[in-house]
């Protein structure tokens, strides 16, 4: 604040002595103005703060530097201050044992998200698949932590119906394209990421909840102001989407852009609205000859785009195609704070088989208009979060949780 209180009273004494020397020969020295945004790139320091997970899935990061991370089979964990690390809630040897757990093909545990009033209710929320039912499902469940950060209890599920694939089909295994981030947005709901799971009339369903981002109050009920099209589900936020794995909400307006990985031609960043048809169909395409129904491996960005204009011309435009390529987009985060410099309020983008971190700069309009390369290591980027330090955490397939720290 102090240079641009300075800038604005040296204005205003210019525009004063202007006024009183008026038509005087007396050169105006230029007003200062505020330092101008930086567009400097940040150094960023990049430590390892945990080695040796077992595919680490999600972060959550509080204040003080307590760690939650989830691992795909195995849980969810809390790595305290002190370096100790708690099991709280997942397969045996967890404080709370979940018996239904599944880990299966890509699912398992996924997304972690701590309620907006953690400091004071210590109330967590954990994506997994379960065998509680038959078909299985993926749930969100919510568990209130001990005031020690080292017991879980009280486990509700508000949300049980979350599509799941149960059995192989000609594109693999069970288990494929579950979603799975959770994050809660600056409106105070809980966003919910799903996948397609490799079935063709899912992501266009109105009722069935795949391929879908989901907005919820704490309780699993519908938000109010969805949007949701007559008949579809009221949970239901943005549709027609394949396998949104990353979630992050743009500072300021506090719009929701997700990542969609795509299949082998292009993966889109995506900016969304209530109601909004991502214009992801992969069924009924007769000349691309689809095994099992599911056309999302056939064809190409033209005869099976990952937003179909022609037949939803409305449907939502993505900030960013990653075409050309399959990278395995993965999860996304705005990086937020002034030691970011340049970078402060860009939105960083992980690739899995791309093995990279790619900054976006994205206009007011909310298109993509450069795109660098973070110049992080080559790997696996499986989560990125900010956490309440400024840093940007990261863990990867090869399971690791890095802090990265922006600097000078
Ligand atoms: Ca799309």
């Amino acid at each position: 604040m102090r240079p641009a209180i300075v800038g604005a009273l040296t204005t205003l004494a210019l525009l004063s002595l202007a006024a009183c020397s008026g038509s005087s020969d007396a050169p105006v020295q230029p007003p200062t103005l505020p330092d101008p945004p930086s567009t400097a790139t940040p150094t960023l320091t990049r430590t390892v703060v945990m080695s040796g997970l077992s595919s680490p899935w999600d972060i959550a990061a509080t204040s003080d530097g307590t760690l939650f991370f989830t691992e795909r089979c195995r849980g969810l964990s809390v790595r305290h201050t002190d370096g100790s690390v708690t099991r709280l809630f997942g397969t045996v040897g967890s404080s709370l044992v979940a018996a239904d757990l599944l880990c299966q093909g890509q699912s398992g545990v996924h997304g972690i998200a701590l309620d907006p009033a953690f400091a004071t209710n210590r109330v967590a929320y954990v994506f997994m698949t379960s065998t509680a039912t038959t078909p299985r499902t993926n749930r969100v469940v919510r568990l209130v932590l001990g005031t020690d950060l080292r017991s879980a209890s009280s486990r509700t599920d508000i949300i049980a119906d979350i599509a799941f694939k149960n059995a192989a089909n000609a594109h693999g295994g069970a288990g494929a394209h579950s979603g799975g981030r959770l994050r809660f947005g600056p409106d105070g709901y809980l966003y919910i990421a799903t996948g397609d799971n490799h079935n063709g009339t899912i992501p266009q369903s109105p009722t069935v909840l795949g391929g879908k981002v989901l907005r919820v109050t704490t309780s699993g009920a519908a938000a109010p102001g969805n949007n949701a099209p007559a008949g579809f589900d009221a949970r239901i936020y943005s549709y027609g989407h394949r396998n949104v794995q990353g979630i992050s909400f743009r500072p300021g307006s506090g719009q929701l852009f997700v990542a969609d990985h795509g299949p082998n031609h292009s993966d889109e960043v995506t900016p969304l609205v209530a109601g909004g048809n991502g214009g992801w169909d992969p069924q009924n395409r007769t000349s691309l000859n689809c095994a099992d129904g599911y056309c999302g491996y056939a064809g190409n960005a033209s005869t099976m785009p990952m937003t179909d204009l022609a037949r939803f011309p409305n449907a939502l435009r993505p900030s960013w195609s990653n075409s050309g390529a399959s990278q395995g987009m993965g999860p996304l985060v705005f990086l937020t704070g002034t030691a970011w410099r340049g970078w402060n309020g860009r939105l960083a983008v992980g690739l899995m088989a791309g093995q990279r971190i790619d900054v976006l700069t994205i206009d007011g309009t909310g298109v993509a208009t450069e795109r660098v390369n973070a110049g992080l290591p080559g790997t696996r980027y499986r989560a990125l979060t900010m956490g309440p330090d400024g840093s940007l955490y990261v863990a990867t397939d090869s399971g690791e949780i890095w802090r990265v720290t922006p600097g000078v």
